[in-house]
């Protein structure tokens, strides 16, 4: 599909997107959130779950998150693509459903917002409280298009309760790519990572470039960190995606409060099995999240934690 036509098809896309979640959210209330900033950027972002859905950097340009078009944006749903947030659970580890309640909580607020940014808001309510994770909490996410057209976010979790808890955590990252069998993610070698393909078992990173031949699901951490310079996503990246069909390459920024990556590809049974996403899609995207899994963050009465991700994109 030449590149206007398929900007087309991906602009009919988003707004089908932003009408699914209008409808599933109901009338007056206002589903999803448009950030632009002066050189055309732009990106989406939904109430529901406080999920980034789109994000272009140029005019014109695709966005270069994935979204499934099997996607469901029911208000129970978690949408398969952008970028999920996993909190305060990250995957199966811990009583909570697969990565915690947060990607499908309808309860974030708005606490700031102007032409580039907005700051949702999540606090513990009656359903948290009632959960395997009682916690008296303050989440908040910032997400902000930067003058360069970089997408960068900020996490803050608060405890705002009487009692030390204990979290794990990951933006769950859908980055969109030309074709899965020419892509490698870069960065990464040395570091010890958790093979979730085989229980958990622990091995060390050969190659600078992670290619995808079958599924992959790894734990990374802790990674190499960079200068902590990146938080708008410029300077030396942590990550890169290396998009050969689309001659581009993802840098990908975290701080250090961000110790880990977890690179994912369901590949071709596990598409199968997945009800939100077309047996073939596997092919065109691929998850590199940021997080703290490996080892988890506790936070006293009052104590504050911060971790950003930063996202940009290079030819
Ligand atoms: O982040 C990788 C992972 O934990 C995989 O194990 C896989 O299950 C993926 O997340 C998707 O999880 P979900 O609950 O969104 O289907």
């Amino acid at each position: 599909m030449r590149p206007l036509q398929s900007a087309c098809a991906l602009t009919i896309f988003s707004s089908l997107i932003v009408n699914l979640l209008a409808m599933s959210q109901g009338a007056g209330q206002a589903a999803t959130v448009s950030l632009r900033n002066s050189v055309g950027s732009k990106l989406e972002v939904a109430k529901h779950g406080a999920h980034v859905l789109t994000w272009s950097p140029g005019v014109n340009e695709e966005s270069v998150l994935f979204v499934s078009p099997a996607a469901k944006f029911g208000p129970q749903d978690a949408i398969r693509g952008g970028i999920p947030i996993c909190f305060p659970q990250f995957g199966p580890r811990g009583a909570l459903e697969q990565h915690g309640f947060c990607r499908k909580n309808n309860d974030w607020a708005i606490a700031k917002q102007d032409e580039k940014s907005v700051e949702f808001e999540l606090k513990d309510s009656e359903s948290t409280r009632a959960s395997a994770w009682p916690h008296t909490f303050q989440v908040n996410y910032l997400v902000e298009l930067t003058d360069e057209g970089n997408l960068a976010t900020k996490m803050k979790v608060k405890n705002t309760g009487s009692e030390q808890f204990t979290f794990t955590c990951a933006l769950h990252t859908y980055f969109g790519v030309g074709d899965i069998s020419s892509t490698s993610v870069e960065g990464l070698r040395g570091c010890e990572y958790e093979d979730s393909l085989q229980g958990g078992k622990v091995l060390q990173e050969q190659e600078d470039a992670i290619r995808f031949e079958g599924e992959v699901d790894r734990v990374y951490g802790p990674t190499p960190q960079g200068d902590e310079s990146g938080e708008d996503g410029e300077g030396t990246a942590e990550i890169e995606i290396k998009d050969q069909s689309h001659k581009r390459r993802i840098c990908i920024f975290k701080s250090s409060s961000f110790p880990d990556a977890v690179v994912w590809n369901p590949w071709i049974e596990k598409s199968q099995k997945m009800a939100d996403l077309p047996d073939d899609a596997y092919k065109r995207f691929v998850c590199v999240e940021v997080g703290a899994i490996r080892q988890p963050v506790s936070l006293q009465p009052q104590q504050e934690w911060e971790a950003s991700q930063a996202i940009s994109v290079k030819s």
